[in-house]
């Protein structure tokens, strides 16, 4: 099988600009009636929808972030009544509450369809064996992944994140032929199958990653040790999860789906850049029901390949993300902030308000946050009576709100550079692009 919906992914552009320009107006016209936080956007830009005459309209809408969807929490943005959401998934936040968001069973067909597409993209068929070896929680790459996979008619492994032995144990007693992960776990799955000396008996021969940025040396590197083909994954959470836009086995840039996503690429100012620069990915919704979004920024950096692809598609294609417009860090697939790390730091007495982030790719390929704090001068007169106490009491806190487990490493006070500014903040020395 090709393709999963070929009128769609084939469309000549007129037919699919004229449907883009049908769903954007509908789009618009549902936000303005439904969600109060839209119209006040648009009757502030003095925009109506009888003078949205093209798709060229887009450029003059307000754009939509991620602080309007936390200020908004949990519920705001949502378009259509509760009733109607059938499942919500949602990603950590600056601000320490998550990013919601939220699915109609529409929504959730809808997905499951791309995702389907991208997988018959990349050559799975029913015959294959898929396994799904990230989280199965608030996070979309579980169930997004595993429904769109189910839809094409594969069979899926649930396995979801953890017990890498097991994993790899999995992959042959269920004769595992194509593998869903984020690419610096794939390379510890990698290297623990070479310890167990078990390569050779793998059956692989498609593997999807994503979720966070990974180069083409990781590529070679994936496809030489797991000897299967690699595909670029990509997605985020506001525009349903993973599927958004996918490599296909031409490996030659990711095709985003038109019919669902309007997409721009936009300078610092909000202006369009030229052909083929880089610049952040600003998506606008054409069919999302629960959550529709007008100009999202995603705050991912790419560019726009112009060229046609040679697998027929005639698809806007994208490069592979070359960093973020923001700070937003990326580690083992989840969102940190530095902003969430001060917020937890600021809180805890015993400790100063200056920190240090370093995050480095540790042993077996995965990565560790290292958070270095300041003992205050009164630091044990509380109930922590020494540094382990403080030090656990730290660790714990930032695991609560990051998610993810971080070493603390306490220092005295005045050690750390107080000169302010990112670079100073977070050392980032994993070098991953
Ligand atoms: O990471 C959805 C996903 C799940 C994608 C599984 C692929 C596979 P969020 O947690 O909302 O959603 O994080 C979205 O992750 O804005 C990017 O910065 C980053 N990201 C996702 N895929 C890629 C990729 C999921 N292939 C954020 N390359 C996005 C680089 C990626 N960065």
């Amino acid at each position: 099988m090709v393709y999963w919906q070929q009128e769609y992914e084939t469309m000549n552009h007129t037919e699919l600009h004229e449907l883009q320009f049908k769903r954007l107006k509908q789009t618009v016209a549902n936000v303005y009636e439904n969600v109060p936080f839209y119209k006040k956007q648009f009757n502030e830009a003095n925009i109506k929808l009888e003078n949205i005459k093209s798709l060229d309209a887009i450029t003059k809408m307000p754009f939509t972030n991620k602080h309007h969807i936390r200020d908004n929490y949990p519920f705001n943005l949502f378009a259509v009544p509760k009733k109607k959401i059938v499942r919500i998934h949602s990603s950590s936040g600056t601000s320490g509450k998550p990013t919601v968001v939220g699915y109609t069973s529409t929504d959730i067909k809808n997905w499951s369809n791309i995702m389907a597409r991208n997988m018959a993209m990349i050559g799975l068929t029913e015959d294959d064996v898929f396994q799904n070896a990230v989280n199965y929680g608030l996070f979309t790459g579980g169930l997004g992944v595993h429904y769109g996979v189910e839809n094409l008619g594969a069979m899926v492994v649930p396995s979801g994140t953890g017990n890498t032995k097991k994993q790899l144990e999995m992959m042959l007693d269920y004769g595992v032929t194509a593998l869903h992960c984020t690419p610096s776990y794939a390379l510890y799955l990698a290297e623990t199958a070479q310890e167990m000396d078990i390569i050779d008996k793998l059956s692989l021969r498609i593997g999807c990653f994503g979720a966070e940025p990974w180069s083409s040396n990781t590529r070679k590197d994936l496809e030489n040790i797991l000897d299967l083909k690699a595909f670029d994954s990509y997605g985020l959470s506001e525009m349903y999860g993973p599927g958004v836009a996918f490599e296909c086995q031409e490996q030659d840039g990711l095709h985003i789906w038109d019919d669902h996503f309007l997409v721009e690429v936009l300078d610092e100012e909000g202006e369009q850049v030229a052909e083929g620069e880089k610049g952040e990915l600003v998506i606008t919704s054409l069919t999302k029901e629960a959550l529709p979004l007008i100009r999202y920024r995603t705050g991912d950096i790419t560019r726009l390949l112009e060229s046609e692809c040679a697998c027929g598609r005639t698809t806007t294609r994208l490069s592979r993300m070359l960093g973020r417009a923001d700070d937003m860090l990326i580690v083992r697939g989840i969102n940190v902030f530095p902003s969430q790390i001060e917020q937890v730091i600021v809180q805890i007495q015993e400790i100063t308000d200056q920190f240090q982030v370093i995050i480095d790719r540790g042993r077996h390929h995965l990565d560790e946050i290292l958070v270095r704090v300041e003992l205050d001068d009164d630091a044990f007169t509380g109930e922590l009576k020494d540094l382990a106490a403080v030090r656990k009491h730290v660790e714990n806190e930032l695991k609560t709100i990051l998610n993810i487990r971080t070493n603390v490493e306490l220092v005295e006070k005045g050690t750390i550079p107080r000169t302010g500014g990112k670079s100073q903040k977070v050392i980032d020395r994993r070098n991953a692009l």
